[in-house]
């Protein structure tokens, strides 16, 4: 056959080829289709989140891991899990609190009052801000159960600070960051006495000697460590504080908190006694009033009194009193529907949307004309300690039917346009609040607490993506006991209507509260540890065990598929410091290591040394080996370990 020729009867061939291809392609989706039984919606939903092997997601989501007490990393619009950070409970792959000594040092950290504590309750998030954007350095998250506030280095994804109120006995309204990460904002929920101590639970003592608070930790950008000697608390009235956001742009330098109980109901158990008579229980005592207050504080006056040492120290924590905000016009109360829970400021800084639970509406308050009225100190009344309340009518701009059991908003791209959770109808509303229109509802499985949307709480939301953080499955997955997973639905908004419900993602690492979704790109990750950045950092060829008394220290290297030493031998009883070096320079060449039941293991990241501390306290004879599987001879990375 002639040059020609060939090349003729190949194209004709790649016709026939490409014509039998698409036929087939479009009949076999069909018929796939047919045989799952998914209609077209189903396919576009599909196609809009399904990610080829290699291909990367354009979001991250950092959701908290709820009781866990992990913090939970996923793509989008994939949904593929990516990571569980250790956070407040330890997780032996990443060797956080099992010997290798960073991980431990962090638990011993979070420690309080002397107690070991190996779990938290995450709930809220927070990135890093700079201008009120996600700058991508850092992220936080709190521990309500034990009020506690972790630094999570987004170099590493890895948790280098946990930090403890010292006053507090439980929070809720954290982690917040400020615009420019300036604080962390914690804010207490249950009041109990700042000190720790006892104090029957009577009303008159809830009333004096109870309190709520809000916490500010400052944050060194430099060290990205919060700095425990310029942080401060606010006192705040037994209020039970809930979700708290912070002021930007027009309302920088303010933060505003929701409270519930501001009946200061003690509950209808005590002193043993468990029937009800004549007093309420907690939910009914709780929400009598048809109002509880936002609190709305002065941060940047706050600062001021704090720096001019207009505090008194309680437990270590400088503490501003009540009376000394008032007195600087820098507290002040706003009254808003019973009971309610988000609290979310607009990306331009002027409204605040407050959500009641037992309200069908939500509320969008003016920051203008709260600032105007208290320029002007122009207040309705005082509440029971002295601070002033601000007339609600002359503060809201719009006030919005939505459904059932309004909660949480966040912001789309557009001008005006919001989402907000809906608990008791399942569903997300999707409406205006600068013109104060309902647009549409979409049903959601079941029960949403918190929501997301890209970046949707920075001054730039990005809009595209909505997921809605449920708080049961019920029926959507296969059955695995009574206890379900969690249910993150990924949801398209980048129509102007309808909203399409696109993926399920099943969570089963306790129930998450809130998260936020930043874009990929603003993350970079390192790949490997700098080794000459590790004090204790073993040099190929330098590895050798030291002996001083009863304390061995053993600088070791590891790499595929090899450790040195290999045979350690020490005696019973030596304190034995362990320092290993992974010295491989390729990305993902992690070494493990898991010492026969000394309850030690480790993940030794590329340039990483990491170090174990444990006491030789049994005899015998005892393997290691990398526990990771590193390469084809990684059965072979092993060694002895002696006690004699
Ligand atoms: S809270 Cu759980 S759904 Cu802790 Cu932000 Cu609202
Ligand atoms: Cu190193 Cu397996």
């Amino acid at each position: 056959m002639s040059k020609r020729a060939t090349l003729k009867t190949f194209l004709s061939l790649i016709t026939v080829l490409s014509l039998f291809s698409t036929t087939l392609f479009a009949e076999s989706l069909k018929s796939i289709a047919k045989r799952r039984g998914l209609s077209d919606k189903d396919l576009i939903a599909a196609a809009k989140t399904y990610t080829p092997t290699g291909k990367k997601d354009e979001y991250l989501v950092f959701s908290s891991g709820g009781q866990s007490g992990h913090l939970i990393v996923y793509g989008v619009p994939s949904m593929r899990l990516l990571k569980y950070i250790a956070v407040f409970t330890p997780e032996p792959w990443q060797g956080y609190g099992y010997g290798e000594i960073e991980g431990m040092h962090r638990l011993k950290e979070g420690e309080i009052r002397g107690r070991k504590i190996t779990w938290g309750d995450t709930h809220h998030p927070a990135l890093s801000e700079t201008k009120g954007d996600y700058n991508g350095d850092y992220v936080f998250i709190n521990d309500k159960a034990n009020p506690r506030v972790a630094v999570i280095d987004l170099n590493t994804f890895e948790t280098v600070q946990i930090v403890k109120n010292p006053i507090f006995k439980s929070e809720h309204g954290s982690a917040v960051v400020t615009p420019n990460t300036e604080y962390v904002l914690e804010g207490a929920q249950y009041p109990a006495p700042y000190e720790n101590k006892y104090v029957a639970l009577t009303q008159e003592n809830f009333n004096k000697v109870y309190r709520g608070g809000m916490t500010y930790w400052k944050f060194d950008k430099k060290k990205g460590r919060i700095d425990l000697k310029r942080s401060f608390t606010v006192e705040l009235p037994p209020y039970m504080q809930d979700i708290t956001d912070a002021g930007k742009s027009i309302s920088y330098g303010w933060s505003f908190t929701n409270s519930v109980n501001t009946e200061r109901y003690i509950g209808g158990y005590g002193n043993g006694n468990t029937k009800l008579k004549n007093r309420l229980a907690n939910e009914a005592g709780m929400s009598e009033k048809d109002t509880d207050y936002m609190h709305i504080i002065n941060w940047k006056k706050a600062e001021e009194l704090f720096k001019k040492g207009k505090f008194k120290k309680t437990n270590g924590m400088p503490v501003i009193s009540m009376k000394d905000m008032v007195a600087a016009n820098a507290l002040v109360l706003l009254p808003e529907s019973k009971s309610p829970h988000g609290c979310s400021v607009s990306p331009d800084g002027r409204y605040i949307i407050v959500a009641g639970k037992l309200d069908t509406h939500a509320t969008v308050f003016d920051f203008k004309k709260i600032k105007a009225l208290i320029d002007a100190k122009n207040y309705a009344s005082k509440d029971a300690y002295g601070i002033p309340v601000l007339d609600m009518k002359k503060t809201i701009h719009k006030q919005v039917q939505l459904g059932l059991g309004p909660l949480h908003t966040q912001f789309d791209k557009e001008k005006g346009i919001v989402y907000t959770s809906l608990y008791v109808d399942s569903s997300v509303a999707r409406w205006n609040y600068l013109e104060g229109k309902l647009i549409e509802k979409l049903p959601i499985h079941y029960n949403i607490g918190h929501l997301i949307t890209a970046e949707g709480d920075t001054v730039n939301p990005d809009g595209k993506y909505l997921i809605a953080l449920n708080k049961l499955a019920i029926d959507r997955f296969n059955q695995v006991g009574p206890l379900h997973p969690q249910n993150h639905q990924l949801i398209d908004i980048t129509a102007k209507k309808p909203m399409q419900l696109l993926y399920d993602m099943p969570l089963p690492l306790g129930e998450p509260h809130y998260a936020q979704m930043i874009k990929a790109d603003k993350l970079h990750p390192k790949i490997r540890y700098k080794k000459k950045s590790f004090k204790h950092y073993v040099r190929p060829g330098q590895e050798k065990v030291e002996r001083s008394g009863k304390s061995v220290t053993i600088h070791s290297t590891a790499i595929r598929s090899h450790y040195s030493p290999e045979v350690i031998e020490v005696r019973k009883g030596d304190q034995i410091t362990w320092h290993i070096t992974n010295v491989e320079r390729a990305q993902d060449q992690v070494h493990g290591f898991g010492l026969d039941t000394y309850n030690i293991h480790g993940s030794i990241e590329p340039g990483e040394t990491v170090t174990f501390e444990f006491v030789a306290d049994k005899r015998g004879v005892f393997p290691f080996y990398c526990t990771e599987f590193c390469s084809a001879l990684h059965l072979e990375m092993t060694g002895y370990f002696l006690v004699k």
